[in-house]
């Protein structure tokens, strides 16, 4: 089934949002298969932003993922990719749609709380970037039969 790799940012763990954004994807149905809490190396933060290396905020934005602790989450469920997305909402929490992520949450697009893969197969490069494999549990919730049919 498809997976994607979620972050909750240093803002979300500073203001006391992690239970809040967990429970989104909970609610929803999807299913959590690997999450640690950690501080951020220079050098994976530089990794995973590196498409963003020549941008003018990509320095702060840098140094903001590794100024506290992130939550790092792999969520499994059948389209998660596109609907952790919308699930999280755009980029700007100023102009993200309210019931959303940001859009309810947040002010700044600097503090956007929250990173999820844009794609599959960028899902799949960030999980490899953030996880080893023994760190992903594989299980079935009880409740798929009442998620799936
Ligand atoms: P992430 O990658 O964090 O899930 O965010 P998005 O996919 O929604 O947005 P992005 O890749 O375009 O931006 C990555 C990250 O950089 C911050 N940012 C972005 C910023 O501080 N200033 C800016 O002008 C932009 C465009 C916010 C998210």
């Amino acid at each position: 089934m498809e997976r994607t790799f979620i972050a909750i940012k240093p803002d979300g763990v500073q203001r006391g949002l992690i239970s809040e954004i967990i429970g989104r994807f909970e609610k929803k149905g999807f299913t959590l298969v690997g999450m640690k809490f950690m501080m951020v190396s220079r050098q994976l933060a530089e990794q995973h932003y590196a498409v963003h290396k020549e941008r003018p905020f990509f320095a702060g934005l840098v140094d903001f993922i590794i100024s506290a602790p992130v939550v790092a989450m792999v969520w499994e469920g059948d389209g998660v990719v596109a609907s952790a997305r919308k699930i999280i909402g755009a980029t700007n929490p100023l102009t993200s749609e309210p019931g959303t992520i940001r859009g309810d949450l947040g002010v700044s697009i600097g503090r956007n709380l929250i990173h999820g893969s844009d794609a599959v197969e960028t899902a799949q490069q960030e999980v490899a970037l953030w996880f080893k494999p023994e760190e992903l549990s594989d299980w079935k919730p009880t409740v798929n039969p009442w998620l799936y049919e």
